[in-house]
């Protein structure tokens, strides 16, 4: 449990990656009670400084010692790493938020989006899962439809960005545009295939049903923040040329039968999600104008009409704030609060 404080010692754990840049910003805008900030990556990079609140910090690398002390350790450097130093940082009374796909499923340990299942923090026992990036934002979106409505089925596209895979891969989007824009050949060694001037139908590991584990992600993380088994889902995530900023459609099936413009409404008025759909104007959530942004922005809005109670959507946003590093920022926001 953590110690009720004015201040913490934070650390993150793979400060150096695309996450954990956006981990230490998001703690420095949200103006987070940081007394003293750690810090951590892989041995090649133990020994930069990166910047915390104008002051110098030197990236240290991880040992046994390394967490006593420490109230908080945000974690974004891989499944393995979190695999073997979680239990690690827990052990020393330090809080474990959890970026990496990991923990999530661990039924001792919460899986939290704080606008859906805040409440699940209380049963934590030092390791706290943050969810995958495309199940945030979507669930964000559901809440407040299922909440009103009893949401039975979802069926969910998405259209991932490249920063999802971290910044090489943001790398390669670039390099492989000007180099075919140059008549030069485009060289993949992120992806199995081009992504430049393409979409890729294939995000994580292919697992032996066919799904991919991005897509099981979804399916299985969705239920276990939403705190109900029965809602159905199923996924297809697809990787698009889009630096950052996930989008997704989502056809959603309720028990009771809720208007487009009820919808609307339920979404305006939830935590979180900014709804914008006014496609008269061309106007609708498009990645680039969610880059940078803290919310999860839903238009497209429009009843389904195959089936008796369905409605559509398209929600947008930032894979690495809402998605990523925000959203572990605020459930240490919550954890401080309490
Ligand atoms: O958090 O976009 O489980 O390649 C792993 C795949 C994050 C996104 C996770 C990608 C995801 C990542």
């Amino acid at each position: 449990m953590l110690q009720k404080k004015e201040k913490y010692v934070v650390a993150v754990v793979g400060a150096t990656g695309a996450v954990g840049n956006e981990m230490i910003e998001t703690l420095e805008k949200r103006n987070f009670p940081v007394d003293k900030i750690r810090f951590f990556a892989s041995e090649n990079s133990a020994g930069k400084k990166l910047k915390f609140r104008g002051k110098d910090i030197t990236v240290e690398s991880i040992n046994e010692n390394s967490f006593k002390g420490i109230d908080i350790a945000l974690f974004s450097a891989g499944g393995e790493r979190s695999k073997i130093w979680a239990p690690v940082a827990a052990a020393s009374g330090c809080v474990v938020i959890d970026n990496s796909s990991q923990w999530r499923m661990d039924p001792t340990v919460p899986l939290v989006v704080p606008e859906v299942n805040a409440h699940d923090l209380s049963w934590h026992k030092g390791i706290i899962a943050n969810p995958n990036c495309s199940t945030i934002q979507m669930v964000v979106a559901l809440k407040p439809v299922h909440d009103a409505a009893r949401i039975k089925r979802v069926v969910v596209t998405t259209f991932q960005a490249v920063s999802g895979t971290g910044k090489k891969a943001m790398d390669e989007l670039m390099k492989q545009t000007a180099d075919l824009l140059n008549f030069r050949e485009a060289e993949c060694k992120v992806y199995p295939h081009q992504i430049a001037f393409n979409v890729l139908p294939h995000i994580d590991k292919f697992l032996e049903n066919g799904y991919t584990k991005e897509e099981m992600k979804m399916v299985d993380e969705t239920k276990k923040i939403m705190g109900d088994q029965s809602i159905k889902v199923t996924a297809t995530t697809v990787r698009v040329p889009v630096l950052r900023g996930h989008s997704e459609s989502v056809n959603i099936e309720t028990e009771k039968k809720l208007s487009a413009n009820k919808v609307r409404e339920l979404l305006a008025a939830a935590p979180g999600v900014i709804v914008v759909d006014a496609p008269e104007k061309n106007i609708y959530p498009l990645p680039l104008h969610c880059d940078g942004k803290d919310e999860v922005f839903v238009g497209r809005i429009r009843e389904d009409e195959s089936i008796s109670n369905g409605i559509n959507m398209w929600v947008v946003s930032d894979n690495l704030l809402k998605g990523a590093a925000l959203n572990a920022v605020q459930i240490a926001e919550v954890l401080t609060a309490n």
